[in-house]
């Protein structure tokens, strides 16, 4: 890995009615998988903000309780840049999910979340993050971005 690019995921949730809110991407990496909404941080911003910034432009949603619960690197076959994902949880948020140019928002219950549909990694690490667990991975996609080839989990993350 020569470099990596810094990007959010941001997963909201229902706890009480044991919901999450994703969307399937309508266009740019991952197009057609299920996912979490976030995007590349832009100069000028801090992770943070890029991550609340990336939910308005997706789901056209406000964070109120954002929280960050891990990082992810996935790095791909034959390819020298990575991808530094920060995930953050809100539990609150303002105005009503809609669909836009890049995501279509729908909330799936814990029970019966799609992950044949999503990134390979994500059963890893969703049920972690359903269970208030911080952790950190790396995953190494094969070329065709389809199966994990290597996989490092650590869930021993303090504050
Ligand atoms: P544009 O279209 O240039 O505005 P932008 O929204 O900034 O793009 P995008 O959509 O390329 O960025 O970001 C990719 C999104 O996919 C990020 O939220 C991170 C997420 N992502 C990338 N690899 C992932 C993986 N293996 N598992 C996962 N999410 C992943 O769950
Ligand atoms: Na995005
Ligand atoms: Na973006």
């Amino acid at each position: 890995i020569t470099s990596s690019k810094l990007l959010t995921l941001i997963l909201v949730l229902n706890e009480r009615e044991q919901k999450i809110l994703l969307g399937m991407k309508k266009r740019g990496f991952g197009v057609g998988k299920i996912n979490g909404f976030g995007g590349k941080v832009e100069a000028g911003e801090t992770i943070e903000e890029g991550a609340r910034r990336e939910l308005l432009e997706e789901a056209e949603i406000e964070a109120i309780d954002m929280t960050k619960v891990g990082i992810n690197m996935f790095t791909f076959e034959n390819d020298p840049v990575g991808l530094e994902v920060h995930i953050y949880v809100t539990k609150e948020f303002k105005r009503t999910p809609t669909e836009t140019e890049e995501m279509k928002p729908e909330w799936y219950n814990y029970s019966d979340i799609p992950y044949s549909q999503m990134w390979a990694d994500d059963k890893v690490w969703i049920p972690l993050l359903l269970n208030n667990t911080r952790f950190m991975g790396h995953y190494h996609f094969s070329q065709d971005q389809a199966t994990v080839l290597y996989e490092k989990l650590n869930t021993s993350i303090r504050d």
